[in-house]
């Protein structure tokens, strides 16, 4: 039974509101990591990043440099789909070149606090 100060209007009625709230959870991303090998160019390397990455030609040749060192490194996080597409671009830019540069996904574990279900708990835990 509504309480008499409820009926607002007067009428009788009592109006009640419901609020849902929508979380949409953050897009999971991933690492589309560059590979070392002995013998794709370290030119053709550069290019490649400049041109599936769009990276200036003093930042690619500073990843390129970091990969020949360290054996992997990562050129960006993206949506998965945009991950993919970009992964097959290189593939196929390595094999028209006859090159072995490999580049793969791998998903982003991200900053190690959770949450990657988006809400805002701080962990990953289904509620
Ligand atoms: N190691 C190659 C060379 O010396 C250059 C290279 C760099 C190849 C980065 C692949 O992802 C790569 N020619």
């Amino acid at each position: 039974m509504p309480h008499f100060e409820d009926d607002q209007q007067g009428d009788g009625k009592v109006l009640t509101k419901t609020k849902t709230k929508t979380r949409l959870a953050r897009p999971r991303l991933y690492k589309v990591l560059l590979h070392n090998d002995d013998f794709t160019p370290r030119e053709f390397v550069v290019m490649v990043l400049q041109h599936v990455f769009h990276m200036t030609e003093s930042d690619a040749s500073r990843l390129m440099l970091y990969v020949h060192k360290n054996g992997v490194g990562v050129v960006g996080l993206y949506p998965f789909s945009v991950a993919e597409t970009k992964v097959a671009e290189v593939g196929s830019l390595a094999q028209q070149a006859e090159v072995p540069l490999l580049c793969t996904i791998e998903p982003d574990e991200g900053d190690g606090k959770g949450d990657g279900d988006g809400d805002g708990s701080g962990n990953d835990d289904v509620n």
